[in-house]
């Protein structure tokens, strides 16, 4: 089965998506996602001029050798680039490996080990008040986990909640360049104990609530922080720090026995080697698109599963839906899965290019048994939504000092 031809697209329809498609002599083809949030034409360049000319001829079916042909075969290993660029190939090979079994990607994987996968749905406010309103509906709608943000009183805007993201993650497409916004982690701990009382108050605990920090703290105020949501019995606390230096965790882990989770910006599994050899998080937040692919998706969750550490993959928009179904197919056979993030399929434009049968009830998403990964692109369709360089926002202190992401 060889390859014989590469297309890459480029597609914007509110988000910006790099889509790969594979095509080998027999006429099967393979879908993969290679968007990088903000970076989107270096993967293309990268792919289109470093990684296709290398896999005209070679046999689809060896995902494995290809896999290490473009990371260890190479000098420059890792980083978002490379491994998305590798990730949407390896998700390609595996889209057409099931389609010449003619089986559900997840049957590859090793079959069932759940019916359903449990996601969690997002609450973004204003207000607190409008933060447990958005809980409310979330609830109503069926889900038992949410994840809530809320605006930080005194700051013009907070991501994803306030300012021009109002509409969910940037749907628009429409930064150009990078805005800048203003964090404070005093204004910030002012607000988040409420925000979590509150929750609790009305809420009561048979729900689970998550929360995202944007690694906006340093280790010690994660710890403090840690500390100060135990009582609300988080599921977990997603990135309050950066993790750039793996060892800062067993400061935040001492302190505190309020769950973790990290990594929707890792790329390799040297990236979080520490973290789950040494139990410092409880959940893993890989990508398939960021870190690898499914491959390398399946390395992580097994090495994990040694440490106790379940998978909860990163599901925010910026990822393609392309993705989201290779992670729909890895949740429901990966035995240590957690739980997935989840902020809709995509909008009316992105679901008229991908086209897949997965469905949502009552807080749990189904696959459909198509054999590979069960998504269709519509390359027509796409040609309509040109791409629109799009940045997201950077931060700053008040005294404007450059913040962390
Ligand atoms: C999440 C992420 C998003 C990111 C976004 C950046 O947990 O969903 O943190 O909020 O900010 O993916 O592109
Ligand atoms: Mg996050």
């Amino acid at each position: 089965m060889k390859i014989k031809d590469i297309k890459i697209f480029v597609s914007c329809p509110g988000r910006n998506f790099v889509t790969v498609k594979v095509i080998t002599e027999d006429g099967v083809y393979g879908l993969g996602d290679a968007t990088v949030n903000g970076r989107e034409m270096a993967v293309v360049t990268y792919l289109e001029e470093h990684v296709v000319p290398c896999l005209i001829g070679r046999d689809a079916h060896d995902i494995e050798d290809i896999w290490h042909y473009l990371y260890r075969g190479v000098y420059w290993r890792r980083g978002p680039i490379t491994m998305a660029a590798i990730a949407a190939i390896d998700m390609a090979l595996w889209d057409i490996k099931g389609k010449v079994a003619g089986l559900p990607l997840y049957q590859l994987l090793g079959g069932k080990s759940r019916t359903g996968v449990t996601v969690y749905a997002h609450a973004n406010g204003e207000t607190i008040s409008d933060t447990l309103d958005k809980v409310a509906e979330c609830i109503e709608q069926g889900f038992k986990v949410v994840r809530l943000q809320c605006a930080v009183p005194g700051l013009t805007e907070t991501y994803g909640v306030l300012g021009d993201k109002k509409d969910y993650f940037e749907l628009q497409g429409n930064r150009p360049l990078p805005p800048e916004q203003t964090w404070s982690t005093s204004k910030y701990f002012n607000m988040v104990e409420d925000l979590f009382e509150q929750a609790r108050a009305r809420f009561g605990y048979e729900i689970e609530f998550t929360h995202d920090v944007h690694s906006r703290l340093t280790p010690i105020e994660s710890a403090k922080l840690g500390k100060m949501l135990e009582k609300y019995n988080l599921l977990f606390l997603e990135d309050p720090s950066i993790a750039e230096n793996q060892e800062n965790y067993k400061l935040i882990r001492h302190h505190t026995t309020t769950p973790l989770a990290l990594g929707e910006t890792y790329n390799t599994l040297w990236d979080c080697k520490d973290l789950l050899q040494n139990q410092l998080i409880d959940y893993i937040r890989v990508a398939a698109t960021h870190a690898g692919g499914i491959t390398a998706m399946k390395r992580i969750a097994d090495f994990a599963s040694v440490f106790n550490v379940k998978t909860a993959p990163h599901g925010a928009p910026d990822l393609s839906p392309i993705c989201f179904v290779a992670h729909m197919h890895l949740n429901i056979s990966t035995p240590n899965f957690g739980i997935q993030e989840y902020v809709g399929m995509g909008n009316e434009e992105t679901l008229k290019i991908f086209k897949h049968e997965m469905y949502l009830e009552n807080g749990m998403i189904y696959v459909s048994d198509k054999p590979g990964l069960g998504i269709e692109f519509d390359e027509v369709a796409a040609e309509e939504y040109v791409y629109k360089r799009s940045y997201l926002p950077v931060s700053r202190l008040e005294d404007g000092t450059l913040w962390h992401w």
